[in-house]
């Protein structure tokens, strides 16, 4: 049996992530691995209900740190009652967006303090960190068209989707700073590729992760 595996997927909106945590659970199961697909913000009840928090786009103000206490909020309930326990159960977790995500949000988006997002990471999750993470990379225009298309029009944008072409290209740019910092941990995949192709790369990857140093 593949010992447990914690693995991550990111990228801007539309990049294909949703696409590819299924393409990856499937993968899985199919080749024998317990696989549990979860998401953030969100994954557990409590963790949801954050999630509806923090994206809604309402009167109130929600400044960048409060964000990134929200995120944080919803990840802590998430490692504490889905992930830690999968892990202990020897399940793969894939993860549709976790601590990176807040690194290029609101780090990157929103100019919240690195420092801040370090230390809050090492509180709710210390000693748990992604062993892979796949980062999903496209033009910005490329990943909004995606997201608008599958949204539907004139569906209500939330508070991220609002945001302007520029905060996305903010955050672009501060996941491919990490993917270059961390590039054992973080695989960049050309997401503009056509599906067929990601999904070559992806269960390339996938194999090597299930039996590393084995060939396929
Ligand atoms: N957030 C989250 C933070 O700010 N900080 C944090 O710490 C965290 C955890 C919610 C929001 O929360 C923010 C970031 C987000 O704004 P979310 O639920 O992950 O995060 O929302 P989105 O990223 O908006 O999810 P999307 O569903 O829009 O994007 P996906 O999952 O990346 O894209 P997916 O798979 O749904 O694909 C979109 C469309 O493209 C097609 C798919 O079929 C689909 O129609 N597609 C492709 N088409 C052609 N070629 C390909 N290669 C394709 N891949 C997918």
């Amino acid at each position: 049996m593949s010992p447990a595996l914690f693995l991550t997927l990111e990228g801007i909106e539309g990049a294909g992530k949703s696409t590819v945590a299924q393409l990856a659970g499937s993968w899985l199961t199919r080749h024998g691995v317990a696989v549990r697909l979860t998401r953030e913000p969100g994954g557990t009840p409590l963790a949801e209900h954050v999630r509806r928090i923090a994206l809604e786009r309402g009167t109130e103000t929600v400044s960048p740190v409060t964000e990134t206490l929200l995120m944080f909020a919803a990840r802590a309930l998430h490692v504490e009652n889905l992930i830690r326990p999968a892990l202990a159960r020897g399940e793969w977790v894939v993860c549709d967006r976790f601590t990176d995500a807040t690194r290029a949000y609101q780090g990157g988006g929103r100019g919240v303090d690195a420092g801040l997002i370090d230390a809050l990471a090492r509180s709710v999750h210390g000693g748990l960190e992604p062993d892979c993470t796949l980062l999903l990379d496209l033009p910005v225009e490329a990943g909004l068209a995606r997201a608008r298309a599958r949204r539907g029009a004139p569906g209500a944008p939330d508070r991220f989707e609002a945001e302007s072409v520029a905060f996305f290209e903010r955050v672009r740019a501060a996941y491919r700073a990490l993917a270059a910092r961390e590039p054992q941990r973080i695989r960049v995949i050309d997401a503009a590729a056509p599906l067929a192709e990601v999904e070559r790369r992806v269960t390339e990857i996938l194999a090597e992760l299930r039996a590393p140093g084995e060939q396929r």
